[in-house]
Formats: structure tokens, sequence, C-alpha cells
């Protein structure tokens, strides 16, 4: 009853706000965002608000909250949803809840390498995606970079599959990602992001999985300092933007926004690679035990996640099948 008239409350709210927004010659919207001002996807966010602003010649203001000022990933999706936030910049394993089909854009092992992702996205699979997610009251914008995923922990080095058994490891708010860590042998544990620092120093976990910016920029170094490269997933992000709040736009300003966000892609992917490589470095720097697994080794795990694709191999073999054929 009382999480009732708290949704009722927040739902008010949400409208008063956004009437006011509206009423006023300037259009004010809010895009969330997890990651500090500095990172890579917030960078791709500011792009993306000054696109906005320019194209519109200031008559559509975006502004970023960043830092998770407006909460975790999962619970921003479902206040796009309902439009009491009208942009989100997410990964996409918390959206995959929501949308199912984007499970095919995040499973093990999926891409040879980046290019042959960025061929994915952008290309007619990529643009079906973006549709896709609206089947969740989500408006698909754009893809932004997140390079690769591996292992990291405070207990030990782990050099081949054999190590993570029975480890504790946090996984994002996904089923399909908790599968994943069921498959190689370890224990999952799903919790926001802003969790892990505290949860990897009281040992409530004993490790996570991230990419180096995510690993440097939340600290997790600090906590966690056996980093392994296996490069499991690489998961894009995406940016959604609220069904509800789209619909108040005029097609001119919603293809203003479309376009906008494309745009800002380039930028982000930019500023990804630069950041990607600054933060291994900082890692070697801070004393990190970093593992680089022979061909071999990634040979083997890559083969242990042959189970997972055959149990989502049924839902999405057609596309898996397309992306992997995708040159
Ligand atoms: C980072 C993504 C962020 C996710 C986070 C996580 O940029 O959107 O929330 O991983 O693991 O790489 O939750």
């Amino acid at each position: 009853m009382k999480r009732f008239f708290v949704m009722a409350f927040v739902v008010v709210f949400a409208l008063t706000l956004s009437f006011t927004a509206f009423a006023a010659d300037q259009i004010v919207l809010r895009l969330a965002e997890i990651h500090p001002a500095d990172y890579p996807t917030t960078q791709g966010d500011l792009e993306f608000a000054r696109l906005v602003e320019e194209k519109s010649q200031g008559r559509i203001k975006v502004e970023v909250y960043y830092g998770a000022q407006l909460g975790d990933e999962k619970t921003v999706v479902e206040q796009v949803q309902f439009g009491a936030i009208d942009f989100a910049r997410i990964s996409v394993s918390p959206v995959s809840e929501f949308a199912k089909d984007l499970n095919a854009l995040q499973m093990p092992y999926l891409y040879r390498d980046g290019a042959h992702m960025w061929n994915v996205l952008n290309g007619p699979i990529g643009e079906s995606m973006l549709k896709s997610v609206e089947k969740a009251k989500l408006i698909g914008l754009n893809w932004y970079d997140a390079g690769a995923r591996s292992f990291y922990n405070s207990k030990k080095e782990i050099k081949g599959i054999a190590d993570l058994k029975g480890m504790k490891i946090r996984v994002q708010q996904s089923k399909l990602m908790m599968e994943m860590i069921e498959t190689f042998g370890a224990s999952p544990s799903p919790m926001p992001m802003g969790d892990v620092y505290s949860a990897l120093q009281t040992g409530v976990i004993d490790g996570a999985e991230n990419n180096w910016p995510s690993y440097i920029s939340a600290s997790h170094f600090e906590v966690a300092k056996f980093y392994t490269v296996d490069r499991h997933t690489m998961v894009p992000e995406i940016t959604v933007a609220s069904q509800v709040t789209m619909s108040k736009l005029s097609p001119e300003d919603q293809e203003l926004i479309k376009q906008a966000a494309k745009e800002a892609t380039p930028f982000q992917i930019e500023k990804w690679a630069a950041r990607e490589k600054t933060d291994e470095e900082k890692a070697k720097a801070a004393g990190c035990t970093i593992t680089y697994l022979d061909p071999a080794t990634i040979a083997e795990f890559q083969k242990a996640m042959q189970p997972l694709y055959e149990k989502y191999g049924k839902d999405y073999a057609d596309l898996i099948k397309q992306i992997q054929e995708t040159k």
C-alpha cells in the first residue's frame, strides 16, 4: 500500500514537472547516466545534449544527470517507461530484462572484435534491435562502445576456468548474465553497480566483471586487484528515450533528437578508445595483478559457454547466426 502511494506521488510529481517544462518556451528534458562526468558515456550524453540544443537553436535542452543522481539503471529504465525520466544511457544488460531480444547482442564471445560489433550495430541488426525496445515502452536512439568485460576479484589470480569455481561474482541485473556466471562454475550475485565497491570491500562478493574504464572509475581496482583479461562479453551501451516524452514532441523534434543521438556515437567511440588504453595503464601503475590469457585458455572459456548458446540459441538462433556471419 505504502509503495502504491509513493508510486502515485512520483507519477503526479513527474507529470507536473514535465507539464511545467513543456509549458515554457524552452523544452527541458532529463537524461539519466550512472557514470561520472568524465566517463566516455557521459561525454557522449553531453555531446548528444549539445547537438540537440544546437539543432533546435536552444529550444530543446537536455540536462544530463550523471553519477546515478536519478537512481540505478534498473530503476531508471522503469521511470523512463512511464515518462518520469526522458532519456537514459544504460548498458544493454539491464534493458534486456524488458526487451528480451537484446540478449542476442550480449552473448559471451559473440563478436570477433570491436570492428565486428560495430558492423553489427551500424547495420540492419543494430537498427532492428533499437526498434525491439519499443515493446518495452522505450525508443532506442543509439549505441555506444563499452569495450569488453573481464573478471576481477579480491582473492586470487584467475588463470583458467577452474579458478572461477565457487567464487561469488557480482553481475548486472540480467538473467542471461546470471546464467553465464553459473555456466562458468561460479555463483552469481546481481546488484546495481553502485553497490559493488562496498560488497567487494566487505567480502559479500569475491569479484565482479567489467571493462577497464569501469574498473578504474568506480575504484574497484582498490578492493579487487586481480584482473584477468578474458574478454568474455562485449555488452554495448544504449541510449533510450521515453515514449511518453517523445509522443508529446512534434515529429520534427522527434527526428531532430534521433539525429542528434546518432551523431553523438562516433564522438563517444573516440573518447572510449582513448580511455580504455589509459585505464589499462592506470591499473598497471596501481600495482594490480593483471593476467593476460593465452589463446588456448581463451578458447576454453569460449567452449565453456556452449551450453548457454544451446539454451538461448532456441530463441535467438537466427539472430545469433546473422551476427556471427556479419563481416
Ligand atoms: C558498465 C556500464 C554501465 C553498467 C555497469 C554495470 O557502462 O552502464 O551499469 O557496467 O556493470 O560498463 O552495472
